[in-house]
């Protein structure tokens, strides 16, 4: 166990990325936008239908993409590692997926595989892979858990009232297709699939992030996801693929733990630069570059790891502001960071 963590444990800094369909929203629908929270929440938050989001993914064109440059400014930063959704809980694959036509390259009129060539980069910048994937929740492929949560507060839809009871009666779910798979049939046709393609076909994956636990409704399935995991042998997992499982790492989420709830298990803190996994055009509570720096210093000193995220835009772009912060951190690492 010591072996396969200690890069991760020298590693101490990397970039979270979320990216998918839900960047095209930017937290916007229909002209409203989301006052809190997570603009990757969007479908659900606003009960957007399956099949319109799905029609809004076919504009997905990210003729800005440019994986080279997410990778040198991650290295420029001193980060060593890069952690990307895979798919979040849309359910949207950013890779070629057979298991499923909700994916890049069926789906979007880009199509072709965004992961292939990020993995190629960071293997060629010497920098660690590691791919996030929500098992649990998928809110478009048929039978995914989807977390019950009311429509946005605020969000004036007629219908509000009708669908928040309809969610509450349907574990969830607010469009009929949801369900139209058991949560079995949704592991065993996508997820298990899905992390098959994602650990054979994108060289060394070095960590894969489940998320989340308490939404994972098969033990048996979570049995069958941990399993695949040999496939690569070094690979580092966190602790959200079931309550059950407690993985290798620790994730606290948007919080520093205290020193005395830190127990020995190995954990990485992520967070967000303003206040959005997803990219949120209107959101500008960012945190000053000095604050990140800070965070940083505690979690290291507190023996955790960082990692901080990014959420690109649809063109493919990072936001100006995530730009500014990584080249402060930069600056800062260049003077006081290790080699
Ligand atoms: C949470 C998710 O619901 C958020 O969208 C985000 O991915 C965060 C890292 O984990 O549980």
């Amino acid at each position: 166990v010591e072996d396969r963590l200690e890069w991760w444990h020298e590693a101490k800094f990397g970039m979270f990325i979320h990216w998918g369909v839900y960047s095209m929203y930017g937290g916007v629908y229909n002209g409203y936008e989301q006052a809190y929270g997570d603009a990757a929440w969007i479908e659900n938050r606003c009960k957007i239908p399956v099949s319109e989001y799905r029609e809004h993914a076919k504009d997905f064109n990210p003729g800005n993409y440019d994986p080279k440059a997410w990778v040198k400014m991650a290295k420029d930063a001193g980060m060593k590692y890069l952690i990307i959704t895979a798919k979040h809980h849309d359910g949207f694959a950013l890779f070629d997926s057979k298991a499923s036509d909700w994916d890049v390259v069926d789906a979007t009129a880009y199509g072709k595989d965004l992961l292939k060539p990020l993995a190629e980069e960071c293997k060629k910048q010497g920098i660690k892979l590691g791919f996030y994937y929500s098992q649990a929740n998928d809110w478009t492929n048929p039978g995914g858990s989807v977390a019950r949560r009311p429509m946005w507060q605020g969000w004036p839809n007629p219908d509000s009232a009708r669908i928040d009871q309809y969610t509450k009666e349907h574990d969830g779910s607010w469009d009929p297709i949801q369900e139209t798979a058991t949560f079995d049939e949704y592991i065993d046709r996508v997820a298990v699939p899905q992390v098959k393609e994602l650990l054979l076909n994108y060289g060394d994956v070095s960590v894969l992030w489940w998320d989340y636990a308490t939404q994972m409704k098969s033990y048996d399935g979570a049995v069958k996801l941990q399993k695949l995991l040999s496939m690569q042998p070094q690979i580092i997992t966190n602790d959200r693929l079931h309550p059950d499982f407690p993985g290798d790492t620790k994730t606290p989420e948007q919080a520093i733990p205290d020193w005395d709830a830190i127990d020995g298990q190995p954990w990485e803190t992520c967070m967000t630069m303003n206040n959005s996994w997803g990219y949120k055009s209107f959101d500008n509570k960012w945190k000053s570059s000095e604050k990140l720096i800070r965070n940083l210093i505690r979690i290291v000193a507190r023996g955790g790891n960082y990692l901080l995220n990014v959420g690109p835009k649809p063109d493919g772009t990072f936001p100006e502001a995530s730009i500014r912060r990584l080249n402060d951190i930069g600056k800062w690492m260049d003077t006081n960071g290790e080699a």
